[in-house]
Parts: structure tokens; sequence; C-alpha cells
């Protein structure tokens, strides 16, 4: 899309954008020269910014952009290098995810760049009936224990004492599997390989790990060439800015496999719809 000025942009703009967005899943806003200040005011025309709740992936001077870079200054690593490597979507391990992510490239390497996005509420109508059957109504359970990032100042410090911190502060939720997207009214798929842990039925009982692995099976999550028909890759340019849906949407990152630099900005928002009912389908 070109031609979208957050500067001047009214409210009916935002709207519409919001709209564009629910509609098309994700949108690429062309030409964008934002600093960061603005970049996180964009954030906030579009609904609640939620910043990352680890201190570490925050921009120095606007915490509520969450940095993705593999680039450091002497000592002073800003942001957090090689994130999102793994099927997920955003917040996906927390009681209240957000709808909407948005990510501006400052900078992007030449060769092995890009996300890989899988569209849930697509893959769901793809997956065989007797699967459909089996997950309805379940719940599934979600942590970021497999990826959560060790800190500077967890050196040294017992893995079991930052284990059990983890499990404090970010304990396992449930959400249902399958919810109704407040917008669109599609069904969506809510699983990923990178924090779903576990399913349980309505009663809470604990389903076999076999069920959430067919999930990522049928999904395409276990597809190691990415060519599968549900698997889109997007290798944005310099003044690209993505928003995406972040509850349709499950993303993957492709990170350099070169040593070239890498940075990316990010900025979650909640938008005016609660992310789901909390009612299983
Ligand atoms: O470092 C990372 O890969 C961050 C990841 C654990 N969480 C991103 C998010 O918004 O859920
Ligand atoms: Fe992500």
């Amino acid at each position: 899309m070109r031609g979208f000025d957050p500067a001047t942009a009214s409210d009916d703009d935002f709207a519409a954008l919001k709209n564009g967005v629910y509609e098309h899943k994700i949108l690429i806003l062309k030409g964008q020269a934002l600093a960061p200040s603005a970049f996180v005011e964009m954030g906030r025309r579009m609904g609640r910014v939620e910043a990352y709740y680890e201190p570490m992936y925050h921009h120095p001077e606007e915490p509520d952009i969450f940095v993705s870079s593999n680039v450091s200054d002497g000592d002073k690593q800003i942001g957090v290098p090689k994130t999102g490597k793994f099927w997920h979507a955003d917040y996906q391990f927390m009681p209240k995810p957000f709808g909407l992510t948005l990510i501006y490239p400052q900078v992007i390497p030449a060769k092995n760049r890009g996300t890989y996005y899988i569209d849930m509420t697509q893959a769901y109508q793809r997956l065989p009936e007797d699967l459909k059957r089996e997950i309805a109504g379940t719940r599934t359970l979600f942590s970021v224990r497999r990826y959560f990032k060790i800190r500077p100042s967890d050196v040294y410090r017992p893995l079991g004492e930052l284990t059990e911190e983890v499990e404090r502060k970010t304990p396992t939720v449930a959400h249902p599997t399958l919810f109704k997207h407040p917008v669109t009214g599609a069904t969506v798929l809510y699983n990923s390989e990178g924090f779903t842990v576990g399913m349980e039925d309505a009663d809470g009982n604990r389903l076999d790990d076999s069920l959430m692995q067919r999930v990522f099976e049928e999904t395409g999550q276990h597809d190691s060439s990415f060519s599968g028909p549900g698997i889109h890759l997007v290798t944005p340019e310099q003044g690209d800015l993505l928003i995406w849906d972040n509850r349709a949407l499950i993303h993957r990152a492709l990170h350099t496999s070169t040593p070239e630099p890498t940075v990316s900005f990010r900025v979650t928002v909640h938008d005016d719809f609660p992310f789901h009912d909390d009612q299983p389908l």
C-alpha cells in the first residue's frame, strides 16, 4: 500500500487501515520514513500499545519499541538477536495477547531475510474433518519456556532458578484451540510449534501430545522446506512497514545465515476487540 502517511492520516484513515489488515491479514506500507517516536505514535493511533515484558528488548529511547538486532556497538548490544526463529504468534503465551503487530525493518540484509507466515484461519479450513472434530471444544496450552532468552544478568545463575522464574512470571496459559475472529468471524486455529506445550479437553483433562503434533503437521509447521501451499514468505524492502493480524497469522523469522547486519523495530497494539471471547468452538 502506497501513500499512507501516519503524520497526516485521520482517525477514519486509521480505521480503514485496520479494516484492511483484518481483511487481508497483512498490509505492507511502502516508503515509510518514521523516527522511532513517530513509529510508536503510529501504534498509539491504532490502539493500546503494549511494551514487551522483558526490558532487554526495549529501544533505549522508546521502550514501547521491541528491537530485534544482531548489531552490537562494542559491549553495547541493543535489542536481542535472532528473535522469533520458530513458528509462533506474538504474546501467545500471555493471558491477553494483542491483535496487531507492526514491524518496521531498519537494516535489511541482502540474503535470507524476511518472515514466513501461515494463515491459521485458512489452515483450519484445510484440516481433515476427523481432526477438526477432535480439536473442537478443546483448549491449547502455551508457554514461552522453550524460547525464553537468557539475559546478560542470568550469567552464573543456576538453570533451575531461572526456569522457576520463567514459570512464576509467565505460567502456562490456556486459550481455546478454536475461536471466532472478533472482526472477520473466521475460525482461528490458535496453535504454534514454538509456544504450544499441550492440549486439554473441555473438562481440563490433558490430551495426548500426538494431537498437537498432528496439528503442527497438518498446518505445515513441520515443513522444513517452507514450500507448502499455506506458507508465505514476505521479504521487506527499505521503507516497508508491515502490519499484520496477530490473531489469524502465525509467523517465523528467517534470519540471515551470513554475518550481515539486521535490525528491525516492532510495536504491538491491542485493538478495540477482545482477543477472543474465551468460548472454545
Ligand atoms: O526472543 C524472542 O524470540 C521473543 C519471543 C520469545 N517472544 C516474542 C513475542 O512477542 O511473543
Ligand atoms: Fe514474532
